[in-house]
C-alpha cells in the first residue's frame, strides 16, 4: 500500500491520498499546479460555446495509439497514453514507433459525424501529448507528417471538418511534460551534444513555436487545453496565454494552464462532483477507463451511464467532455461510438434537458435521477423510476403550475401531485411500462415563478437515499476530499470524514417524508473491525460492529426508526477503530418494508 499526497484541483480545498489497495507508482498531483481562473469570463462572448453547449468531445490520439496499451508483448494496465513512461521505454525506441505509425482508417468526417450524433457541440484533440509527438504538421521534425509513413494532417482534416458540421473545435497541448525533447518536464535533461537542456531551450525551441502552429494555422479555435503545467514558471505561462489571447481572441483557455489564468475550472480526471459548483467549469471523462486506446479496456460507460454523468455535471452546474481514444488505424472504438450515439438518440429528444439547461436548486443529485432547469422550469430527469413510480421532492417552496410527463415525441401527458408537508410527491402511477421504460424519463414541472427550495437531504419514503460525508456537518473529525488512482492514471474522488478525535461526529440534517423504520448503512474504509454509533436527535440509537476494509464498502449496521417525519439530525461517531484509518463516505437509508 501506498500513501500519497494529492493537490487539489479545486483553489481553495486540498485533499490528501489515503491508502488504496491499487494506487499507482506515480502521483499526477504535482502536475496539476493551480487550478484557480481569471475572472471575467463567464459573460463573455468566448465562454458562449461552452456555456451553452454544456457537452464536448474529447478526443485522445498519438503515437501511444499504436501501442494500444501493449509493448513488446507486455500489457500496460492504466492509460494508455503513459505507456512510455510507465514501461520505462527508451526514446530512441518509442520515437522509432513513428515509422509504423499509419493510421490509414482516419476519418475526420465519420468523427464529427458520430459527435454530432451524440448530442455533442464541440471536439478538443491532443496535438501534442506529454509524449512529445506532434499529431499536427510542425516545424519540428517529431511529427505525423514528416516522421510517419501516413504524412497526412489529421488534425488540419478534423479542423476543417468540425468548420464544415458547424462543431466548435479545439486543441489539447501538453506545454510543461514533453518527455522526448530535451529540456521537456519529464524529459531528457541532456541535449544530443551531451550539453545539459533547460526548460527554456524546450520552451522556445518547441513549446512557444508549436503554440504558434496550432493557434494560426488551424482556422478559428474555440478552446485551447493546455494540460498538467507542473512547475512551470508562470513567465512562460504567460507568454503561451499571451499568445492564444493574440491569435484566437475566442478560444477558451482551460485552468491547466496553471498560475489562475484560465478562463473555466477544469476539475480532476473523470470527476463528477456531488455538490452544485459555482462559475464556469467542466468534469473531463472517459468513455472507457483510458483516455487513450488500450486493446484490453473493454470497461464502457453505457448510454444511460453516459447521460447519468453528462445530466449530472448539467445539474451541478458544469459542462461534460467525455473522452474518445481512437486506435492506432484512427479508428473509434465500436462500442464508444454505439453507447455515445444511443445517449445522443435519447439528448435529441430532450435537447431542454442539456443545452442552455441550468443547475440544479437542490444542488446534488437525488435519489431517483437528477434536475436540470429552464428560468421557472424543472426538467426531472429520472433514470430509476421507484416502484410505486412516486417522484418525492423535499423543500420546494415555489407553488407547481403544472407537471407533465414529456414523451420521446415531445407530447405532454399531465401528471398529478401532492403536497404532503414540505414535500411534493408527483404521481407516475397511472403511467404504463412503456412510458416510463427508455433510457430515463423526463418530467417537466413548470412552477409559478422563480425555483426556490430549501435543499435539506431527502429521506424519500420509496427508494434508497445515499448521503455523502460531503453533506455532513463535522465536528472533531476532519472531512477531506481526497483522490486516487485505481489502475494508473484511473481516478476516484471522494469527500470523506477521518481523522476523529475523541468524541468527534458526522451529522447530517435530513428532512424524513413519512416516519418509520430505514435500513441504515454505512459507506467505510478502515482496518480491524470499527465500532460506530448512530444516533438521531429523537434519541434513536444504533450501535455496531462491522469489518474494515482498505476500499470503501458498504455495511448494514441497522435499522433506525424515525417516529415523525419533518427535520431530523444523524450524527455518528466511531467508537472503537483506527481513527486515523477509518473514514466514512457515506450513509445511507432505505425503507424497511
Ligand atoms: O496526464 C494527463 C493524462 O494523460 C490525460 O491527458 C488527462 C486528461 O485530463 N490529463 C493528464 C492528467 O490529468
Amino acid at each position: 500500500m501506498i500513501f500519497k499526497t494529492h493537490t487539489s484541483l479545486f483553489a481553495l480545498l486540498s485533499f490528501c491520498l489515503f491508502a488504496q489497495p491499487a494506487l499507482a507508482e506515480e502521483s499526477m498531483d504535482k502536475m496539476w499546479g493551480d487550478n484557480s481562473v481569471a475572472s471575467g469570463s463567464e459573460g463573455s462572448e468566448r465562454a458562449a460555446l461552452f456555456r451553452d453547449g454544456n457537452y464536448g468531445m474529447f478526443i485522445h490520439w498519438g503515437l501511444y495509439s499504436h501501442l494500444g496499451g501493449q509493448w513488446q508483448g507486455e500489457t500496460f494496465y492504466g492509460i494508455g497514453e503513459w505507456i512510455k513512461r510507465q514501461m520505462k521505454i527508451s526514446d530512441a525506441d518509442y520515437m522509432a514507433i513513428a515509422k509504423d505509425f499509419n493510421p490509414i482508417e482516419f476519418d475526420a468526417e465519420a468523427i464529427v459525424r458520430t459527435a454530432k450524433a451524440a448530442g455533442m457541440k464541440y471536439i478538443i484533440i491532443t496535438s501534442k501529448h506529454h509524449e512529445g509527438f506532434a499529431m499536427f504538421d510542425s516545424a519540428h521534425p517529431f511529427n505525423i507528417v514528416d516522421a510517419t509513413p501516413f504524412a497526412r494532417d489529421p488534425m488540419k482534416e478534423l479542423a476543417d471538418a468540425c468548420r464544415e458540421a458547424g462543431l466548435g473545435f479545439g486543441f489539447y497541448y501538453s506545454h510543461f511534460q514533453d518527455w522526448t525533447a530535451p529540456g521537456g518536464g519529464r524529459g531528457p535533461n541532456k541535449n544530443p551534444d551531451g550539453s545539459q537542456a533547460t526548460f527554456e531551450q524546450y520552451f522556445r525551441e518547441k513549446c512557444y513555436p508549436q503554440v504558434k502552429e496550432i493557434c494560426t494555422n488551424y482556422g478559428p479555435l474555440s478552446f485551447v487545453w493546455f494540460d498538467t503545467p507542473g512547475p512551470m514558471p508562470k513567465e512562460f505561462v504567460s507568454e503561451l496565454v499571451d499568445l492564444v489571447r493574440e491569435t484566437q481572441p475566442n478560444a477558451m483557455l482551460c485552468s491547466r494552464v496553471g498560475h489562475g489564468m484560465g478562463d473555466y475550472e477544469s476539475l480532476g480526471d473523470m470527476e463528477v462532483p456531488l455538490q452544485n459548483h459555482e462559475g464556469l467549469w467542466e468534469s473531463c471523462d472517459t468513455t472507457n477507463d483510458s483516455w487513450s486506446y488500450a486493446w484490453y479496456d473493454q470497461n464502457w460507460k453505457d448510454a444511460k451511464t453516459i447521460l447519468h454523468r453528462l445530466v449530472g455535471t448539467v445539474g451541478r452546474g458544469g459542462t461534460y467532455l467525455l473522452n474518445v481514444g481512437p486506435d492506432g488505424k484512427g479508428r473509434v472504438p465500436a462500442p464508444a461510438i454505439k453507447y455515445l450515439v444511443e445517449a445522443g438518440q435519447w439528448i435529441e429528444k430532450y435537447p431542454e434537458v442539456i443545452y442552455s439547461a441550468g443547475s440544479s436548486p437542490w444542488g446534488m443529485s437525488l435519489p431517483w435521477g437528477d434536475i436540470t432547469t429552464q428560468g421557472d422550469r424543472l426538467n426531472l430527469v429520472v433514470f430509476e423510476w421507484p416502484q410505486d413510480q412516486r417522484i418525492y421532492l423535499s423543500g420546494l417552496e415555489t407553488p407547481i403550475e403544472s407537471a407533465a410527463l414529456r414523451t420521446g415525441s415531445g407530447e405532454l401527458m399531465p401528471l398529478q401531485w401532492t403536497q404532503q408537508g414540505t414535500w411534493v410527491a408527483i404521481e407516475g402511477g397511472a403511467l404504463t411500462t412503456v412510458q416510463t421504460s427508455g433510457l430515463a424519463s423526463v418530467i417537466e414541472l413548470k412552477l409559478k415563478g422563480a425555483p426556490s427550495v430549501v435543499a435539506t437531504l431527502g429521506v424519500h419514503p420509496n427508494v434508497a437515499t445515499v448521503m455523502p460525508a460531503i453533506f455532513a456537518r463535522v465536528d472533531g473529525a476532519t472531512q477531506k476530499r481526497i483522490g486516487w488512482m485505481e489502475k494508473f492514471g484511473e481516478w476516484k474522488h471522494v469527500t470523506q470524514v477521518g481523522e476523529w478525535k475523541d468524541g468527534g461526529t458526522a451529522t447530517w440534517e435530513v428532512d424524513v417524508a413519512v416516519a418509520g423504520d430505514y435500513h441504515l448503512e454505512l459507506t467505510y474504509r478502515g482496518e480491524g473491525r470499527p465500532v460506530w454509533a448512530i444516533e438521531t436527535d429523537e434519541g434513536q440509537s444504533l450501535q455496531n460492529q462491522q469489518a474494515g476494509t482498505s476500499g470503501y464498502h458498504t455495511y448494514p449496521f441497522g435499522i433506525l426508526n424515525f417516529a415523525t417525519p419533518g427535520k431530523h439530525s444523524i450524527t455518528v461517531s466511531l467508537v472503537e477503530g483506527d481513527p486515523e484509518l477509518t473514514s466514512l463516505k457515506s450513509i445511507g437509508l432505505a425503507p424497511a418494508r
